[in-house]
C-alpha cells in the first residue's frame, strides 16, 4: 500500500459527524497522511441545527498555503468538501494551482446540497461558482442534487438510466476527467452509484435506506479517497464507499438520539479489512 500526503480542504463543524471531523479520521485510518485547511469553524453543521456559531476562515486560507509553498510541501491529493463563499473558491483553485505535486490527483465533493435542496446559505449562483472546480478535477463526487445545480438543470427525483448519462456527459462538459454520482436510484428499494471513468460507465447499486443522515455525502468522499489514493480503482473505490457508507448508516439508524450524523467510527475497521483484500 502507498503512503499519499492528502489535503482535504473543508469546514470543521465541531458536532456532527461531517466535513473534516470524518475526513481526518477515515483518511487516517486508510492508512495516507491527512492534513487539513479548515475553511471555518462551525459549532455544528447547518442541517437540523439553529443558532449554531461561524468564525470564517477565509483570510487564513492564502496564509497557510503561502508557508507551505515556501516550505516546498506539495499534495500527492487535494480533496475539497463543503465550501462557503465565491472567495473560498478562488483560494481552492490557487491552491490546486501552487500545491499539487507533479502526477497528483484533485477530487472535488460539490458538497452543498441534497434532496433536491441546497444547503442553508447557499444559492443558485454559489452552485455555478461551485462548478468552476471542475475543470481541475480528476474526480467529482456529487450526488443527483449537487449534479443538477452545477449543470443549472431543475431537480426531478425521477429520471432515466440516459437522463442519467446525459448528466454525466453534462458534467464532463464542467471538465471533470471522471465522475461518481451517488444517490442514483431507479427503484424504491435501491439506491447506487453511476461511475463515468475512463474505462466507460458502470452502476454498482445497493439498499436505499428510508431515511438520510446527514453528512453521509462526506463520509462516503473520505472513504473514497481513501481507498482511491490507496491505489484501488476508481471503481472499486466508488463501490467501497458504498459499502462502507451504508454500514455506518445501519449501524445509526435505530437510534434516535443520534440524528445528526452517522456512526462512521465502529464501521473504521471493515473498511481498512476492504482496503487489504
Ligand atoms: O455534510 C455537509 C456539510 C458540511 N459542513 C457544513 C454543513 C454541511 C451540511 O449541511 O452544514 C457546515
Amino acid at each position: 500500500m502507498t503512503y499519499k500526503r492528502i489535503l482535504t480542504i473543508q469546514d470543521i463543524s465541531c458536532l456532527g459527524q461531517c466535513s473534516l471531523t470524518v475526513a481526518l479520521p477515515i483518511l487516517s485510518a486508510c492508512g495516507q497522511e491527512a492534513c487539513i485547511m479548515p475553511s471555518a469553524v462551525l459549532s455544528t453543521h447547518t442541517g437540523g441545527f439553529r443558532n449554531f456559531t461561524f468564525c470564517d476562515l477565509t483570510e487564513e486560507m492564502p496564509k497557510i498555503a503561502a508557508h507551505w509553498i515556501n516550505e516546498g510541501i506539495r499534495f500527492d491529493c487535494i480533496y475539497t468538501g463543503y465550501l462557503g463563499s465565491k472567495k473560498q473558491i478562488d483560494y481552492v483553485i490557487d491552491i490546486f494551482r501552487s500545491l499539487l505535486a507533479p502526477g497528483g490527483k484533485i477530487v472535488v465533493d460539490p458538497a452543498m446540497a441534497d434532496n433536491g435542496r441546497l444547503y442553508t446559505g447557499f444559492d443558485d449562483a454559489f452552485a455555478l461558482e461551485m462548478a468552476r472546480l471542475c475543470p481541475y478535477a480528476d474526480v467529482i463526487l456529487p450526488n443527483w442534487t449537487e449534479a443538477c445545480f452545477l449543470t443549472g438543470r431543475s431537480y426531478r427525483e425521477d429520471y432515466t438510466p440516459e437522463e442519467v448519462t446525459g448528466m454525466m456527459d453534462a458534467l464532463q462538459g464542467l471538465g471533470a476527467k471522471s465522475v461518481v454520482i451517488t444517490g442514483i436510484g431507479y427503484d424504491p428499494a435501491q439506491t447506487g452509484v453511476a461511475v463515468r471513468s475512463e474505462a466507460g460507465d458502470s452502476y454498482y447499486a445497493h439498499h436505499r435506506f428510508e431515511s438520510g443522515f446527514h453528512g453521509t455525502g462526506d463520509v462516503y468522499s473520505a472513504a473514497f479517497v481513501g481507498a482511491w489514493t490507496s491505489g484501488k480503482g476508481l471503481e472499486e473505490s466508488a463501490r467501497i464507499a458504498a459499502d462502507y457508507t451504508l454500514s455506518c448508516i445501519a449501524l445509526t439508524k435505530d437510534d434516535p438520539n443520534h440524528w445528526y450524523g452517522v456512526k462512521f467510527e465502529a464501521m473504521l475497521p471493515k473498511l481498512i479489512e476492504e482496503l487489504q483484500k
